[in-house]
């Protein structure tokens, strides 16, 4: 499946169809499946109000008028936001820390990333900063080797910040462009998991100028409003510099990447939208709003 049709599935329909002027009824249509959509029971409100606005200056009539006004105040949250690729450090290697809980969808980020990278022709190491499992090692290296890049490991219950340290060194004696470092969802020693993280973080500070150059925390897409509130305490610890929305294509509702941008201030900036190691699409907000007007029912359908 493709970001474009995962968009027309999951925002068709979020304007209802309206025969005449746009009433309180069809507001409050609105704003109910926009909060079914993921959307989030702010950012719902808030567009409600928003369409409200638009649709009385407008004088618009109808649904698919009111579909237009919602797709155009849909890319208002995203304005000036497009596609965006890794940042590019100024000394190599970019590092890009992947943080997240459990099981949504981090280690496949990471191969994701590494076989788009090293197809574009860069050199790439991973850090399995993930020493908790030993079979988490296991999964990134069988990933991420036929890529061609260099998996760096460390003890199985090891310092975790200690193998992000070493893979940066490594990172640099191969002369790679990118390190990617893949990190637990859970901690089973002491500490806590977020207090972990930010060592992580620390640690490739101190040994390269403003690492990491880009932190991204992986949301299931499909656990709704819990994603949010989980972009919220990530990013107390980690600054997350975007977010990636993994298993888009295993839900029928979409809204979740409007209710983190809104509601957390982290843009979206890739979606996993099937199992494969290809599934991984940059987020095009351009495309998600389009889609919000495209669904719209006309009025006579
Ligand atoms: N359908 C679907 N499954 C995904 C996607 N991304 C990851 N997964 C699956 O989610 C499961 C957990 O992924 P994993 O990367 O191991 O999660 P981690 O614990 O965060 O490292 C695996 O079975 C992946 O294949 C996606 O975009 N779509
Ligand atoms: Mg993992």
């Amino acid at each position: 499946m493709r970001a474009g049709a995962v968009w027309r599935r999951a925002l068709a329909r979020l304007a209802p169809r309206l025969a005449g002027e746009v009433d309180e009824e069809a507001l409050d249509e609105i704003e109910e499946r926009l909060i079914a959509a993921d959307f989030g029971v702010r950012a719902s409100s808030r567009l409600r109000s928003a369409v409200e606005r638009a649709a009385r200056r407008d004088g618009a009539r109808g649904g698919v008028d009111l579909g237009r006004i919602l797709a155009g105040e849909i890319s208002e949250i995203f304005a000036g936001e497009g596609p965006r690729e890794l940042a590019s450090a100024a000394i190599p290697p970019t590092v890009c820390m992947v943080v997240g809980v459990n099981g949504v969808g981090k280690t496949t980020t990471v191969a994701r990333l590494a076989h788009r990278l090293a197809a574009e022709g860069h050199g790439v190491v991973v850090a399995a900063a993930d020493t908790h499992r030993a079979a988490a090692a296991e999964q990134l290296m069988r990933l991420v080797e036929p890529a061609g890049a260099h998996c760096v490991r460390g003890e199985p219950g090891g310092d975790p910040a200690a193998v992000a340290f070493d893979a940066l060194d490594s990172a640099r004696a191969h002369g790679a462009d990118h390190l990617l470092v893949d990190t637990a969802g859970r901690l089973h020693t002491s500490g806590g998991l977020m207090e972990q993280l930010a060592k992580i973080r620390r640690v490739l500070g101190t040994r390269h100028e403003a690492a990491p150059h880009e932190t991204l925390l992986v949301i299931d897409a499909t656990v709704g409003q819990n994603a949010v509130a989980q972009a919220r305490e990530f990013s107390r610890f980690v600054e997350p510099t975007g977010v990636v929305a993994a298993k888009m294509d295993s839900t029928a509702r979409g809204g979740v990447v409007v209710a983190i941008r809104q509601e957390v201030g982290i843009p979206v900036r890739y979606v996993g939208v099937g199992e494969g190691l290809a599934d991984l699409e940059l987020f095009d907000p351009g495309a998600f709003a389009r889609a919000v007007a495209d669904g719209t029912p006309t009025d006579d359908s």
